[in-house]
């Protein structure tokens, strides 16, 4: 993660763009695909959905009437998808973090303003989903009240000139960069979120690079912090998930003496795109054994440059044996950090154990330690359950 440069003047207003940003756009892409793709007698294939992030509605189109070889033109395939995505706004989820960072501008009454490339009454009705997100916003600019979109500054400068604020005073955070250029174009500070993986090399004119809104520091812009973490780590709301043990990359023990015991990723393409990569925390399940604490990574593992999102459970408990095709349930309940690159092998592994400390103790807190009872590392995992990597407990 790069450091920030450092500040000239403190930050006052911040400037937050929409799609990828604050909503995921990844999950209502692979709803409205599946479904059309299916009917053209194809089939959807989660693991190239990252192929679409960041792209325009023309070039995404054109990509996948490509893998797919579906028969259309890209402007015929436009015109049939995009009413299906205009039904779609109000199943965008909010990204990790989006919604404590509006609210924590919002306590602290810094000023907020939303400026999106969607024409202003896309925007409406997508944020009319969210509850508080409106009154929220101080000023919400569209492409289409300025005369060109970003890359140009346009949009940013209109958002400021109705703040009534200057663009040195403005803290830009975007996902894409066509945004991050209008930013830093528009003269003001630019974090990048960037919502296609791996890419972070490409965001290099921004002024800090992001894994995750969880990983914004409002502090090193001379905003007000936030408060919410407890003991190094970040309560979040919890999400569970669970499936036979699976073999791994076959490191975690030879490579690095961490174990981990893998999930089949596939099962759960859509929890995994919701979730942003990182490591995390929580409690385990193994349906002959018992409940452990469990520190895990979920991500492309940067040290080893995975192409495949993989989740990586470490439990913290000493088995004598492996446990591959037991059935593995999962509670996280918190979060740690995002995941990093590291100088040797060496620094990687202190980290892991670093983490691991962290999680053993944070368990131990209220906050996390009821989970341990929750219903779902109770019951015992049927295959094709459909509460499998459902996102509460049912
Ligand atoms: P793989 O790449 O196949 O996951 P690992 O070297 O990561 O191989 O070893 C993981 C396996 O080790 C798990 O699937 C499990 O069977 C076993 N194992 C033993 N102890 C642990 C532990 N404390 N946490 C996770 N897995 C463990
Ligand atoms: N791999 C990384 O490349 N960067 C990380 O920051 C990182 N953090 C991890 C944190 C925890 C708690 C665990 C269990 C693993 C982490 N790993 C990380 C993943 C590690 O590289 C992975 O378990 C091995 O690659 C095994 O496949
Ligand atoms: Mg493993």
């Amino acid at each position: 993660m790069a450091a920030p440069k450092p500040i000239t003047r403190l930050i006052s207003h911040v400037i937050l763009d929409l799609d990828g940003t604050l909503l995921n756009t990844d999950c209502v892409v692979s709803q409205v695909l599946k479904p059309f793709l299916v009917k053209n007698g194809k089939k959807w294939d989660s693991m190239k959905a990252h192929k679409l992030v960041g792209k325009t509605p023309y070039e995404a189109a054109a990509v996948v009437l490509e893998d797919y070889a579906l028969p259309y033109s890209t402007e015929e395939f436009l015109s049939m998808i995009t009413p299906m995505f205009n039904e779609q706004w109000c199943n965008l989820k909010a990204l990790p973090g989006a919604n404590r960072l509006i609210k924590h501008l919002r306590s602290n009454g810094v000023p907020a303003a939303l400026a999106s490339n969607s024409p202003k009454s896309n925007i409406d009705a997508k944020i009319s989903c969210h509850q508080g997100w409106k009154e929220s916003f101080s000023a919400i600019v569209g492409g289409d009240e300025v005369e060109k979109g970003k890359p140009s500054p346009d949009i940013f400068l209109e958002a400021a000139n109705r703040m009534n604020t200057n663009p040195p005073n403005c803290l830009v955070i975007e996902d894409s960069l066509p945004g991050v250029a209008a930013g830093k174009a528009a003269g003001m500070h630019v974090i990048a979120v960037p919502s296609v993986p791996k890419k972070t090399a490409e965001f290099s004119s921004a002024d800090e690079v992001v894994n995750s809104l969880l990983d914004v520091k409002p502090e090193k812009w001379g905003l007000p912090p936030f408060n919410d973490w407890i003991e190094d780590t970040l309560p979040i709301d919890p999400w569970f998930i669970g499936g036979p043990v699976i073999k791994g990359f076959g490191r975690g023990s030879k490579v690095l003496g961490i174990p981990t015991a893998n999930l089949p990723a596939e099962n759960f393409s859509d929890v995994l795109s919701e979730h942003t990569s990182g490591v995390y925390f929580g409690w385990a399940k193994l349906s002959t054994r018992g409940i452990y604490k469990m520190v895990m990574s979920i991500g492309w593992n940067p040290y080893f440059d995975n192409t495949e999102k993989t989740i990586e459970p470490w439990l913290l408990h000493e088995f004598g044996d492996d446990f591959y095709g037991e059935e593995l349930h999962l509670v996280i309940v918190g979060y740690i950090r995002a995941e990093a690159n590291f100088p040797s092998l060496q620094s990687l592994i202190e980290r892991i154990h670093e983490d691991a400390r962290i999680a053993e103790k944070a368990l131990d807190l209220p906050v996390y330690a009821r989970y341990k009872d929750s219903p779902y590392l109770r019951t015992s995992l049927k295959k094709d359950n459909p509460a499998n990597g459902k996102q509460s407990e049912s």
